[in-house]
């Protein structure tokens, strides 16, 4: 059975250039940096960004802790925005990995206050951790882009105290297409930046970390640490290189056809959607009156559509390269069936 498959963007199969970019990759041993598929996809990467240097890596989690893990020293405390991935998605790693303590902020929906987060960064005083580190997330995955006026002034302030910035920019380019200008405009109030090569992109596995050469040498040796140190990694590489050439463009149908669903499905009595969260490609709802969830689950699956049970009762379809219009009217339909049935 063909399903439609909404429960993330992480689902997108990879296209068949991507498989035969695979099969024919000519590849080395990536420890000893002899993989020239693995070089050519750094190069790319951190072009892209416009930063000097780039690792390949694992998963996007991995990433984000790599960085936490570069930037900090045991002790330290991060600034981090309390419905960011890294705090709620990646089983408390930062605390097991970089052994430091996470100082939250409360976003609006994931637009920080830049004033908020200066009144978070510690003074000097003995009873105090410093402040290593501010995070940020961009596009961020409560649907929203941060714009750049506010990524500015993070910037500066973290800079004026000597503090890095790292972006988990996992979907930097949604964040690209949904403000309109280059993801190194993004990417330039920044100190380093992870992003993923496997959500919208499509490839099948890979997340980039990007930065100064430095910052990347040193990561480098975090990441075999953490066991991240691949062999002949270029096979998934090549894949990678056909993401950064050929998908980046299409992420904005993501966005338009989460945009169309939003609105027909706004329109169903008992659902109301998030409205203020519909800045990429994903559509935030919550049903008004009481719905069973497991049930409202289990009959999108018989339907053949697979979608993920609500986070604190709101639900998230997330369109990716996969989902075509028709898909997404069939999916309205199956709702729509789903609320007469209540
Ligand atoms: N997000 C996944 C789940 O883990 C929630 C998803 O389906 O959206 N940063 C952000 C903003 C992310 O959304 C994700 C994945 C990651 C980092 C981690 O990437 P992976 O899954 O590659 O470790």
């Amino acid at each position: 059975m063909k399903y439609i498959d909404i429960r993330s963007d992480t689902v997108t199969q990879p296209t068949s250039k991507m498989r035969e970019a695979m099969y024919t990759a000519e590849v080395g041993d990536d420890v000893y940096e002899d993989d020239p598929t693995v070089r050519k996809l750094e190069k790319l990467a951190a072009s892209k960004v416009g930063k000097e240097a780039a690792l390949f890596v694992p998963s996007g989690t991995f990433g984000n802790e790599l960085a936490v893990l570069s930037h900090t020293k045991r002790g330290d405390e991060v600034i981090v925005d309390r419905n960011s991935h890294i705090v709620l998605h990646e089983v408390g790693a930062t605390a097991i990995i970089a052994g430091v303590q996470l100082m939250q902020f409360n976003s609006q929906n994931g637009i920080p206050n830049p004033v908020e987060i200066e009144s978070l960064i510690r003074e000097e005083d003995i009873h105090y951790p410093p402040t290593g580190l501010i995070c940020l997330e961009n596009a961020h995955g409560m649907g929203t882009v941060i714009d750049l006026e506010i990524m500015k002034k993070v910037y500066e302030l973290a800079h004026s105290r000597g503090i890095p910035i790292h972006l988990d920019g996992a979907r930097i380019f949604n964040a690209s297409c949904a403000l309109g200008v280059n993801a190194k405009e993004i990417a330039k109030y920044t100190d380093s930046v992870m992003f993923c090569l496997s959500k919208g992109l499509s490839a099948p596995v890979g997340s980039m970390l990007v930065g100064t050469k430095e910052f990347i040498n040193w990561a480098r040796k975090g990441r075999k640490l953490m066991g991240g140190g691949m062999r002949q990694v270029g096979f998934l590489a090549a894949a990678g290189i056909v993401a950064l050439e050929e998908m980046v463009d299409r992420l904005c149908e993501d966005h338009e056809n989460a945009r169309f669903l939003a609105e027909k499905i706004n329109e169903f009595e008992g659902i109301e959607v998030k409205t203020d969260r519909l800045q990429i490609n994903m559509v935030f709802f919550e049903f008004s009156k009481g719905v069973d969830d497991s049930s409202f689950v289990s009959y999108m699956l018989e339907n053949g559509i697979k979608i993920n049970p609500p986070e604190n009762g709101t639900y998230r379809f997330a369109m990716n390269k996969d989902v075509s219009k028709d898909d997404i009217d069939f999916v309205l339909e199956k709702v729509s069936e789903f609320l007469a049935t209540r």
